[in-house]
């Protein structure tokens, strides 16, 4: 396609995720796409989730872990937005049938207690917000054939989100320590990877300060009650349907995508 416009890209992405279809990366047709431009297509894109009839419920990082940055050859964080269609609950079925090659990653999810905004939030700022912390589970499914993408691409595909899980039972940050806090990734009971939460900026709540300071610079903030995942702790495992997929946290619990539901 030429002649992009800001709503021609994000119905070009939202018209890919309905048909199940791979596409290939924006820029290479709109070379000069920008972060800035990447950011008002994913507006674009949430705004027409919206007005279908989704609602907003939270924030995700991505790219905040040396694994994802490594595995997608991209060193820059970027933030997503979360909708109530893409949460899964944690004892049911993902719609392994609407999504064109899934990958599952281990995250740290946040339920925030109090609004928090940027400038300046810092690793305890940001903990102070949080009312508790989950075990979580994301299904990233980019549009983009390959998962071969540049940063403006992936900011206007939401950050490839499409479902995320995370244990109903939730810890108090007090109770934590979350630098340490060790996952380990098993596809049918065979470990695969492991990575521990300093894994993501150091502190996932220097993730959370991350999401909350960018989302500042774009006029935004987290509200009370979001829901907030701090991005893949390790590199991300490609899902078929037929396999089970557990993250086992030491202080979170386990989170299962079980065959035959995924
Ligand atoms: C981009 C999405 C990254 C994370 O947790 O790092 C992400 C991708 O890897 O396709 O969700
Ligand atoms: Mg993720």
């Amino acid at each position: 396609m030429t002649n992009w416009t800001i709503e021609s890209a994000a119905k070009f992405l939202l018209d890919a995720e309905n048909e199940r279809t791979n596409v290939a990366p924006i820029t290479d047709t709109w070379e000069d796409l920008d972060v800035a431009q990447g950011y008002l297509i994913q507006d674009e894109l949430i705004r027409r989730r919206v007005q279908a009839g989704e609602h907003v419920t939270g924030v995700k990082l991505g790219l905040t872990s040396k694994a994802k940055q490594e595995r997608m050859g991209i060193d820059s964080p970027l933030t997503a937005v979360l909708t109530d269609a893409m949460r899964i609950a944690a004892d049911s079925s993902a719609p392994y049938d609407k999504l064109i090659h899934p990958r599952v990653e281990p995250e740290i999810v946040f339920i925030m207690e109090k609004d928090l905004r940027g400038p300046d939030v810092d690793i305890e700022g940001a903990l102070a917000a949080v009312a508790t912390v989950h075990a979580g589970f994301e299904i990233i499914d980019s549009r983009f054939a390959d998962f071969r993408f540049l940063l403006p691409d992936v900011v206007a595909d939401n950050a490839s989100s499409s479902y995320f899980l995370f244990s109903e039972e939730g810890v108090k940050p007090a109770d934590i320590d979350l630098v340490s806090e060790l996952v380990i990734v098993k596809v049918d009971g065979q470990e695969v990877d492991r990575a521990t939460g300093s894994a993501v900026q150091g502190h996932p709540a220097a993730a959370l300060a991350l999401a909350a300071n960018s989302l500042h610079a774009q006029g935004k903030f987290i509200p009370a009650g979001s829901i907030v995942l701090t991005g893949g702790l390790t590199d991300a495992v490609a899902m078929d349907d037929a396999s089970r997929y557990t993250a086992e946290f030491t202080t979170l619990g386990s989170i299962e995508i079980a065959p035959g539901r995924a």
